[in-house]
């Protein structure tokens, strides 16, 4: 159609609205290239509950047994699971050239219900299509469940209806979560491509041949759930005009992508991309200097938990545990006067305050963002507090989240408006103390459960109002800032982290450059300072100056000196006191971190890392070592434990973990930690506590569980323990001050080992499955394993009782 017209584009994009530089043409988005006896199937389902996997199975399984052609397009973006994932998948007796994805779709299947409400997915089914729904609802009673919407189309359209409670039967034969098996089954079972029992054959073997290294019990629990599938599977009948249909339509209705309270910009562009319509945004609509706002996530209410955490304000001791691991920041605690609980909703919990620390008067309360929790249980697996008159019971306990909803969104509204504790006053370096700051890095789409993210909340809440971020590329960028939202969040003073994702290799200079930025700019301010004193007043000039911003008090004293320094500088109009009024901000302390994965700091960015540490500027660089490139598979790292079986070592990898931190404290002026947040949270917070306060550089190592480890993600964070216990992985802190007072810089924060590698290492598939696939080959690593642990102990212990007393301080 374009070339037709007297004067086509030369250049152009289709599929993009560019209405700023005008290179985009128009196109009919009903047009379809293939004929009806093409099968078009969409499948929506949640990232890592195996539906992707499964709909690969399915387009081999009837791309080899049949004569049908087969296609697959799958859509899904790059965090590691819990989010969307939609499959398209055609098939037919002809070539399939069809180069777009699915819009009338003659199967649809939705494997999680939480979708139902978030996306009008049978806008695209075409008339007499079929729709099969995992869900909790019987087919007596799922009709009252569906939205309007769904109701409608399903009738308008006349189609076919099947429900399956996937989750039941993968709980009953052991899958946990993964449905994946049993969806398949329940397609090829109504979607008539091939006989039923042929099909069921078909999935038996691939079952054997991905699951058969990982043990025969996998393989069993797949079998079971393939069998008990069919039987859960039911044809719901939809109602007809004749039987009364208008009163049976629902009054649930598809939410809007995100609340009408949200900004304008969340609504009109985030929400848009949230609703899986971001490709009719025109051009215009994006920022034109790249930069997004922060404070997103909080719209999205994914809901993506079954169960949530439920607190029982008696058997709590207040610790502050639940909250320090929440790896989405979706359980929270405050302390607050309690006058502030008159208008509490009802059912709104509270307690006294316990501690010495806090006022007469103070109540305490921990309270969960329904919508927001993945329901990953790692909270309740580190709650420590026992309910002694209901055994099995703790002061959090999971409940299904679908009855709790409305009533926490009502209490986690009235929690947020609660003032925050006085950051001056809490004891920041104590596990109950950072709990009382607010997080400011909340919600991220990182797996639920994941290693890795509550040490990026804890940083934001000890130094986020004042941390400046460089991202190496990774799962904490991923999880830190994809498109649409943000979980970098701000506090009641709209401050919070600024953050930029570096890339994978140079995130240590790309932070080292923020550093010397603010450097400058700090200098520069301070000279103008000087220059403008006799204006702005010679007190407040020399207190700005001289100011100590070692802790909270003295930060906020600054910033209260630094908001009289701006009203000042307004009402001079020279151009030196206007270049002040911009660089003012500078004088307040910034704290400058570089965060990524082992791939980043042990390999690919490991030049660019010892040469930042080894500049001696006050630059923190956070290490979350997954032992393995997590974000793009699992590969193999230099951090990646010997005996591990990572991809580029399915043989298990043959030699010892690079021991990075024992190189970096070669320099003696770096502050260096490792630390295990589920081990000992203490230590973690006193470790990120000194790496800012030290003025030099300074490395935190953080061991974190990861999905590829093949763990059991609901007791990632106590598991810790165990790799701490068997001395896989040491607590320590090497502190370069410590050498000015003639004392040992390191200090071993875990003792000797006291179990077994194989005892850590065992509860792991990547260690596991080498006993399966080559058990000979994993007996003679795990024995060198072993033998890495005990020699590395050896050396660590005797480092840390080397006598510092005749040693010369280096920095001198
Ligand atoms: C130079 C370069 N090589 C490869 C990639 C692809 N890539 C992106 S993230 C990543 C893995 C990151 O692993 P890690 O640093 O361990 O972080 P994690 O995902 O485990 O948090 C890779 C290989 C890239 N972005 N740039
Ligand atoms: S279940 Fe997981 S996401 Fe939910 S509050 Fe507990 S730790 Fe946080
Ligand atoms: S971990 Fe348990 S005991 Fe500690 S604050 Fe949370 S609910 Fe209370
Ligand atoms: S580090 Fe592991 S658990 Fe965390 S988001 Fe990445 S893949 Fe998921």
């Amino acid at each position: 159609d374009e070339l037709q017209k007297d004067k086509p584009k030369n250049h152009f994009t289709v599929g993009i609205y560019d209405d700023v530089t005008h290179t985009s043409i128009g196109y009919d988005d009903s047009f379809t290239t293939e004929a009806d006896d093409v099968i078009r199937a969409k499948f929506y389902g949640l990232g890592a509950d195996g539906t992707v996997g499964a709909n690969k199975n399915s387009i081999k399984i009837i791309g080899e047994d049949t004569d049908n052609y087969a296609q697959g397009y799958f859509v899904y973006d790059s965090r590691k699971s819990g989010s969307q994932t939609v499959s398209h998948l055609r098939f037919g007796p002809r070539p399939i050239h069809s180069s777009y994805l699915v819009n009338k779709a003659n199967f649809i299947a939705c494997h999680q219900t939480v979708f139902l409400e978030k996306y009008d997915m049978l806008s695209d089914a075409v008339e007499g299509a079929t729709f099969l729904l995992n869900t909790p609802a019987g087919p007596d009673e799922v009709w009252d469940t569906l939205p309007r919407e769904v109701q409608e189309q399903l009738i308008k359209k006349k189609m076919k209806f099947y429900v399956v409670d996937a989750y039941k039967v993968a709980r009953e034969v052991g899958l946990g979560v993964r449905i994946n098996t049993i969806m398949q089954t329940c397609f090829f079972a109504i979607a008539n491509i091939i006989p039923k029992d042929e099909a069921i054959a078909a999935i038996k073997d691939s079952i054997q041949k991905t699951y058969g290294k990982r043990g025969e019990h996998i393989v069993k629990m797949n079998f079971d759930g393939v069998d008990r599938a069919l039987n859960n599977l039911h044809e719901v009948k939809i109602p007809d005009k004749t039987c009364g249909l208008n009163h049976r339509l629902s009054k649930i209705r598809i939410q809007p992508p995100v609340p009408d309270e949200a900004p304008d910009f969340v609504k009109n562009v985030t929400g848009m991309m949230i609703a899986d319509k971001g490709d009719q945004l025109p051009v215009s609509a994006m920022p034109i200097d790249g930069t997004f706002p922060t404070a997103t996530t909080q719209w999205e209410k994914r809901n993506i938990a079954l169960e949530i955490p439920v607190w029982d304000p008696n058997v709590c001791i207040q610790c502050g545990k639940c909250s320090m691991i929440c790896p989405h920041a979706t359980i929270r605690m405050k302390i607050y006067d309690e006058k502030h609980l008159e208008d509490a909703p009802e059912t709104f919990k509270s307690v006294k305050a316990r501690g010495r620390d806090f006022p007469e008067g103070s109540a305490f309360t921990i309270q969960v963002a329904p919508e927001d929790c993945t329901g990953c249980g790692s909270c309740v697996d580190i709650c420590p507090a026992k309910n002694r008159t209901q055994p099995g019971l703790k002061a959090i306990n999971m409940q299904p989240q679908m009855p709790l909803r409305e009533q926490e969104r009502e209490n986690y509204n009235f929690f947020l408006g609660l003032p925050d504790y006085d950051r001056r006053k809490a004891r920041i370096n104590t596990v109950k103390g950072s709990q009382l700051l607010r997080p400011l890095f909340e919600f991220s789409g990182a797996c639920a459960g994941c290693g890795e993210t509550p040490y990026v909340k804890l940083l934001t809440q000890l130094f986020g109002d004042r941390a400046i971020i460089g991202n190496a590329t990774g799962c904490s960028s991923i999880y830190g800032g994809n498109l649409p939202t943000t979980p970098y969040a701000q506090n009641e003073e709209g401050r919070g982290p600024a953050w930029s994702n570096s890339l994978f290799e140079d995130c240590a200079e790309f932070s080292f450059g923020m550093r010397l930025a603010i450097d400058k700019n700090n200098e520069q301010a301070r000279e103008l300072l000087q220059e403008l004193a006799g204006e702005i007043g010679e007190q407040l000039a020399k207190e700005i100056l001289s100011a100590d911003q070692k802790d909270e008090s003295g930060i906020y004293e600054q910033r209260e000196r630094v908001k009289v320094l701006k009203e000042k500088l307004k009402t001079i109009s020279s151009p030196q006191a206007q270049r002040l009024l911009t660089l003012a901000d500078y004088l307040v302390k910034k704290s400058v971190w570089g965060l990524g994965g082992d791939g980043w700091a042990y390999d690919i960015g490991f030049g660019g890392l010892d040469h930042v540490l080894a500049s001696g500027r006050n630059v923190n660089l956070l290490v979350m070592d997954t032992e393995v490139y997590s974000n793009t598979g699992g590969q193999m790292s230099k951090a990646t434990p010997r005996a591990a079986v990572a991809k580029f070592a399915a043989g298990g990898k043959p030699t010892p973990k690079k021991d990075l931190g024992m190189m970096m404290m070669t320099y003696r002026n770096v502050y260096v930690a490792q630390v295990a947040i589920g081990a000992n949270d203490s230590q973690t917070v006193r470790a990120f506590i000194e790496a800012e306060n030290y003025d030099g550089p300074s490395i935190i190592i953080a061991y974190s569980h990861c999905i590829a480890h093949g763990t059991d993600m609901t007791k990632g964070f106590s598991h810790q323990k165990d790799a701490v216990d068997s001395g896989h992985w040491i607590l320590y802190r090497y502190n370069p001050d410590l050498i000015k007072e003639g004392k040992n810089p390191l200090q071993l924060d875990s003792r000797a080992p006291k179990i077994s590698i194989e005892d850590y290492a065992y509860q792991e598939t990547r260690y596991k499955m080498l006993t399966l696939s080559k058990p000979e080959e994993a007996k003679r690593l795990i024995e060198f394993a072993q033998e890495d642990v005990k020699t590395r102990w050896h050396i660590y212990e005797q480092l840390a009782n080397l006598d510092y007393s005749q040693i010369p301080d280096a920095a001198d």
